[in-house]
């Protein structure tokens, strides 16, 4: 134990946290790594862009080309990720083998996500979270997935939607933990539509169709509404009150993505209005700028905000934390590795505060004192604490260098 974590600990003491406890519960609050940050979300099926109104910039050397670089680029990464760790995984990364080419996302199977598995078990992870992938696909039509008024392409997506939903029973039985199942969707129009209803009645249907007979004991199905996409900027069928209503009346979950909302409305405050009537909320953490731009999340007001509204809200087992962010700038193993020790510093600021009296002068009307305890709390010795635990995980805070010598030994080798 070094002597900062001692005087930290005091320090805490003082206004009534426990940091040792804070250290504890944090390593056990499950942070979903989106697989999809190493090779620029283009996944196994030999894609070479992605559309859908979501794009990566930038052209860093070194991106993952197959499954042994993802899993080599992961693998290095859970080594210098602290805490919890489960792993979502897109439905566009089947590891098809011989099917490659043969079969398309309407029979996609469980077989072709055993590898993943396997993978997972391997490096000790909490579980699987999946996604179908309505995008990026030659069966999008004119921008539409579920919402199409195709038949053939909306029955294509259904079906799409439904073998995810059997693929994620499995992952979840193979973890003994729920699986949460992810649905986005990109449809929506670059210009003024003629009919705002029926996309969404058609969306509406498509989803019930999927959702008709899953497993409700090992999958935990979401949808995720968008404000706009690019090229789809006038108009978004899976909307946030689309989405926030057929949850609702379906009894599945909202996932709350932090980059897909007007820049003043904060995901921080929807939380607890949802909380306030759902079981379960999950989230995509991201970093918007400016919009929707997923960049990589760092240690920011917002993400602190997040997190003390799971963490005062005693909803660590009720909001699903996962991470949604793709940068192409800069090496993308550290970004990977940035994102996840972010979002853990956040939560360990959050278990960090004194709520019990922070409410108290809230409830008391005592709103100078109020923001004399939340302007001091500011500048408490978090990164001591930070530090301590990392150590007592063998890690070090300084990741820079190791993912410097792995991109000098490996990354350096891709073309
Ligand atoms: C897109 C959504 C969606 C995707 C991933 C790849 O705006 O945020 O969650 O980023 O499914
Ligand atoms: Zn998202």
């Amino acid at each position: 134990m070094t002597k900062a974590f001692e005087h930290a600990k005091e320090t805490f003491e003082k206004i009534g946290v426990n940091a040792e406890q804070a250290i504890k519960k944090l390593a056990e609050i499950p942070v979903s790594v989106h697989c999809w940050q190493g090779d620029d979300v283009l996944g196994f099926e030999g894609a070479d862009s992605l559309t859908g109104g979501i794009q990566t910039t930038g052209n860093y050397p070194g991106k993952a080309r197959n499954f042994e670089e993802v899993k080599a680029d992961l693998k290095f990464c859970f080594s210098h990720m602290p805490g919890k760790i489960r792993l979502n995984v897109h439905a566009s990364y089947a590891v098809l083998g011989e099917d490659l080419g043969k079969i398309d996302r309407d029979a996609y199977g469980a077989k072709h996500f055993a590898p993943w598995v396997e993978f997972a078990k391997e490096n000790g992870l909490d579980g699987i979270d999946f996604n179908p992938t309505f995008f990026a696909h030659p069966m999008m039509k004119d921008g539409l997935t579920l919402s199409s008024p195709d038949e053939k392409v909306r029955k294509f997506w259904v079906e799409h939607g439904k073998r995810c939903m059997e693929i994620a029973a499995y992952l979840g039985k193979e973890f003994g933990k729920p699986c949460l199942v992810n649905i986005w969707i990109p449809d929506g129009f670059k210009d003024v539509p003629a009919d705002r209803l029926s996309p969404r009645l058609r969306l509406k249907k498509s989803l019930d169709e999927i959702l008709e007979n899953y497993d409700k004991s090992w999958v935990i199905p979401a949808v995720e509404s968008k404000v706009f996409g690019i090229g789809v900027e006038s108009y978004t069928v899976g909307s946030n009150e689309f989405y926030q209503n057929y949850a609702a009346s379906r009894g599945i979950c909202c996932l709350l993505d932090n980059g897909h909302y007007h820049p003043l409305e904060y995901v921080s405050d929807k939380i607890p209005a949802l909380l306030a009537f759902y079981d379960k909320v999950a989230l995509h953490v991201t970093r918007g700028v400016r919009w929707d731009s997923d960049h990589v999340v760092t240690y920011e007001d917002e993400l602190k905000e997040i997190a003390k509204e799971i963490v005062r809200n005693n909803a660590t087992e009720k909001v699903l934390i996962g991470l949604d962010y793709f940068d192409a700038s800069i090496n993308r193993v550290f970004a990977w590795i940035t994102g996840q020790r972010s979002m853990q510093k956040a939560l360990l600021y959050a278990l960090l505060l004194p709520h019990e009296k922070l409410t108290e002068a809230q409830d008391e009307g005592n709103f100078t004192k109020l923001m004399y305890l939340q302007e001091s709390v500011k500048l408490l010795p978090v990164g001591a604490v930070w530090d301590e635990y990392l150590n007592r995980l063998g890690m070090k805070d300084n990741y820079y260098d190791d993912v410097m010598d792995y991109q000098a030994k490996i990354l350096k080798e891709r073309a």
